[in-house]
């Protein structure tokens, strides 16, 4: 099993408007901004969890690698591109053009809620919509808390709410 080194997994998310475009252009930006994604999953329709009276929502995952900014930066980046992508807040949990939630960060464990800065996502391994993509980019990644793989995470995790296969 593989610890994850320098690499980091990106989760993102979109229920309203072009909800793929959205994500391919979150992912074009990511590497104009000059992350380099080593993987992206396939895209899944998912329903929504949570906050359940809102449209279902496409996720995807990518797997970020080579030379990265730090966990605050990278957070900072992806805050910024959701913005810049009409991501709007005034409704905290309502529909969104695009989430980018920052997953994992190589074996770093940092809880700053102030600065809202969680990572590992502290929901992340609850959510079969976020672990079935961060599976396709990542089986044998340890979950640094958990200590267990992504795929064996997975595999605890129940068959609903809904996550098919999304095809464009
Ligand atoms: N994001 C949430 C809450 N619920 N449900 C699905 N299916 N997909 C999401 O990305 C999602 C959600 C908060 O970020
Ligand atoms: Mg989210
Ligand atoms: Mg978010």
């Amino acid at each position: 099993m593989t610890k994850l080194k320098r690499q980091a997994i990106v989760g993102l998310g979109s229920n309203c408007g072009d909800r793929a475009g959205y994500l391919l252009a979150a992912i074009s930006e990511m590497m104009a901004l000059g992350l380099k994604i080593e993987r992206l999953s396939a895209i899944y329709e998912t329903e929504p969890v949570d906050y359940i009276d809102q449209p279902s929502f496409l996720n995807m995952a990518a797997l970020i690698g080579g030379r990265m900014p730090s966990p605050e930066k990278l957070l900072l980046m992806l805050l910024e591109l959701e913005s810049r992508l009409g991501r709007s807040r005034s409704v905290p949990k309502g529909p969104r053009t695009i989430d980018l939630d920052l997953l994992v960060y190589g074996d770093v464990v940092i809880s700053d809620r102030q600065a809202e800065l969680e990572i590992p996502h502290p929901r992340m391994h609850l959510r079969r919509f976020v672990m079935v993509p961060v599976v396709d980019v990542c089986p044998h990644g340890i979950h640094p808390v958990l200590g267990r793989s992504f795929e064996q995470i997975l595999f605890t995790l129940p068959l609903s709410p809904r996550v098919v296969k999304y095809r464009l």
